[in-house]
This record gives C-alpha cells, structure tokens and sequence, in this order.
C-alpha cells in the first residue's frame, strides 16, 4: 500500500480496570477478590494517576489518538449518584489527550459495572438497561470536543460474562471462567446467549440516542471479532455459529457511526462446531494461534455483515513476552488491513492493542503493551514496537 488514507488514526487501546488500579467499587475488583485462580488488579498501572505520562509516550511517539475508557463504578458509585469529581477527572483526560494533539477515543463501558449494579442484577435485572443510560447520560456533559465514543465493548464476550456470573448466581456452575485468557486453554468458549445479547444491542442503541442527542460525537460499539471460516462443506454451520457469536452484533452496528472491530486470531468451524486453536509453539500468550491474517478476515466480514458501517479498528495485537514478535504480527496484520482498503472497505484508524502491559482480567502473564510497566515503581519503559508504530504512524501506512 502506498498511498495514506486522510485522517486515518493511528494509535492504541486501554480499558479502565486494566490499567487504573484500586477500582475498588466495580464488581471485577469484588470478582478477583473471591475467585480462586485469578490474580487481583490491584494498583494496576497506576494509571489512574499517571495517564499524562502514558499519553505523552503514545504522542511523543507519533500517534495521533488514544481509545481509553470512563469507568462507571467511580463515575456512579451509588445508583443515582453521579460524582463530579470523578467526571472532572475524565474531562482532564480527555483535554490531555486533545492537548498533545492526540484524538481520544472514549469507551464508555469495557466489562465492568458498579458493585451496585451487579448486586441488583446486573444486566437480568429488568432496569439494567434504564441504570446503563443513565449513567451514559451522566457522561455526555463531558464529551465536547470528543469525536469517537464506543458505548459498550466486546458486548459478545460481555453476553458470555453475563450468562456465566448469572449460571455463577443460581447455582448452575460455581467456576469463574475469563472468555478473554482461559477460553483459549478450553477446548472452545461457548456461544454467548442471544437473549442477552438482544438486550445489550438493545441498551447500545438507547445509549447511542442519547449520546446522538447531547453530543457531536461518531458512536459505535467494539466486537470481538473472531475471523471464524468454514473448512469445506461446513458453511451453513459458520453462518449458523456466527450469528450467536458475532453477526447479532454486528447487524445491530447498521446504523451506528462506525463499527470497532477487535481481531486476534482466526478459527475454522467444521461439522462438530468452532475448532479449538491447534496447539503449536507459536501460540500466543493466551494459547491463541498466530494469525495476524485474522484481522483482514475480521474486516471484511465486518464491513459486509453491517452493510458497509465504516470501521474502525478499535483492538488488535498479541499477548508476547517477545517485541520482535509483536512487530512482526502487527507489521502483517497491518499489511491485511490495508488490503481490505485496497478492496474498497472505509477503514477510519488501527488502534494497537494495547499501550501497556496491563492487567488481563486475572491474569498478568499475557503481555500485550506497547510499553512495559513497573509493577512496583510503575516506571513506564517503552518497548521498540512503540517507536516502530509511530514512525508508521508518522509514514501513514505500513
Ligand atoms: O484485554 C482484552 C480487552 O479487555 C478486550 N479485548 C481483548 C483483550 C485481550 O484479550
């Protein structure tokens, strides 16, 4: 690809609880708390504190935007009571971001919820979806300015959380599974159940009505795209498997701004169902196969299945402990991304996930970062691969 698409952003990912630290009112922190086998959050990056540094990292490097989150459980830590505080501290956030020239990307919900809200039921409750808009209404009176918001993220593997803390609840199951780490340890994560996902599109498109009436921003929500295909004769299986686990969601994107699409891997699907990754020593930290193709796969079916909503890449990367790996698979993954431009697919930016090693729902093994952190002194080191994005990102093209 030679020629550079106007515009296009080029930056990385975070999500709140992944990176702030002592996110103590959300119902993951209560989760890590009390689930055997998972490892606790905890201070994190201390991010919550130090986002001028990430930023300025991600600037100083060539990038010109950063998708980070709000997070409910401290922006509503009771029902119904809405912290000035805690908005203030993500409107400087976003004048940060916008300050050093980077375009903030907000993300208004990633996985978590206040402790109130799982407590009364979380999203079975029949007032989850009335609680969600509220609180995003709470946030539109700090978005001026902000040209990209993401309501919800990976509502599928959200739907998954869902119906596991739910079966979790009523006694059906007692084990925590992560979707995100240890679906890849198990032969196949289960399909997300669409009731719940009807009610999360449900909840996307209020919120998205909200958020069109009180704000200028583009919305859209980020799926978990999982680049399935049919190994031969197997198609009507894929389209069927698909649609509980990727298409509900990205149908409901139709009339949405853009649609975040989120690629990793890529799976077959054959007559018994999803194939499970194959086991081989290039397998990522998270037991992911690799394959930075998946992301042109992901792209193309995105852009066909929401009948052609523009895209953008709201995650991609690889949980490695190995940097040249990591510039290597984005080097690729970026090389299918533009030849779906190439094919005419309105890609709008390739957002890197993630800016930091960070916390990976139970787990800190899997290292995704741009930048390696400290996780005593929260010293930020920057890896090669972020000077290598920024000089892409300053080229604007791979
Ligand atoms: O860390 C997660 C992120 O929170 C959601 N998308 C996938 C990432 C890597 O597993």
């Amino acid at each position: 690809m030679n020629s550079t698409v106007p515009g296009f952003l080029w930056g990385a990912s975070t999500a709140p609880h992944q990176i702030e630290g002592n996110n103590t009112n959300s119902d993951w922190w209560v989760r890590e708390h009390r689930a055997a086998g998972m490892e606790r959050s905890g201070d994190a990056c201390d991010s919550y504190h130090r986002y001028a540094e990430d930023m300025r990292l991600l600037a100083d490097a060539g990038l010109n935007a950063y998708r980070f989150g709000i997070e409910w459980a401290r922006v509503e830590p009771a029902e119904g009571h809405i912290s000035r505080a805690e908005l203030a501290h993500y409107r400087r956030m976003i004048d940060t971001a916008l300050d050093l020239g980077l375009k903030p990307v907000v993300t208004l919900h990633h996985f978590t919820h206040p402790r109130w809200f799982a407590e009364a039921g979380g999203w079975m409750h029949e007032k989850a979806i009335d609680r969600f808009v509220s609180y995003i209404h709470a946030t539109t009176t700090i978005l001026d300015g902000v040209e990209w918001v993401c309501t919800l993220n990976e509502p599928n593997m959200l739907a998954l959380m869902v119906m596991m803390s739910h079966a979790a609840r009523t006694g059906e199951t007692k084990k925590w599974l992560s979707p995100t780490v240890e679906g890849a340890a198990r032969p196949v994560l289960p399909d997300p159940d669409p009731q719940i996902g009807l009610r999360l599109a449900e909840a996307h498109h209020r919120a998205r009505d909200v958020l069109g009436q009180h704000t200028g921003a583009k919305v859209g929500w980020t799926v978990a795209c999982q680049a399935l295909t049919a190994t031969p004769g197997n198609e009507g299986r894929l389209e069927e498997l698909r649609y509980v686990r990727e298409d509900l969601y990205l149908e409901a994107a139709r009339d949405d701004d853009f649609i975040g699409v989120q690629s990793y891997s890529s799976q077959e699907v054959d007559e018994n169902g999803v194939v499970p990754h194959p086991r081989h020593p290039d397998n990522t930290l998270t037991g992911n196969a690799y394959r930075p193709d998946a992301l042109g796969i992901a792209v193309r079916h995105a852009w066909k299945a929401t009948d052609n909503t523009p895209v953008l890449v709201t995650e991609n990367g690889i949980a490695t402990e190995d940097d040249d790996r990591r510039i290597a698979y984005t080097s690729e993954a970026l090389r299918h991304l533009f030849e779906t431009v190439e094919e005419g697919a309105d890609v709008r930016g390739y957002l890197h996930w993630s800016a930091l090693d960070n916390f990976e729902w139970g787990h800190w093994e899997p290292t995704f970062g741009l930048i390696a952190v400290d996780r005593e002194t929260f010293e930020r080191r920057p890896k090669p691969s972020l000077k290598w994005l920024g000089e892409v990102a300053r080229r604007g093209r791979p």
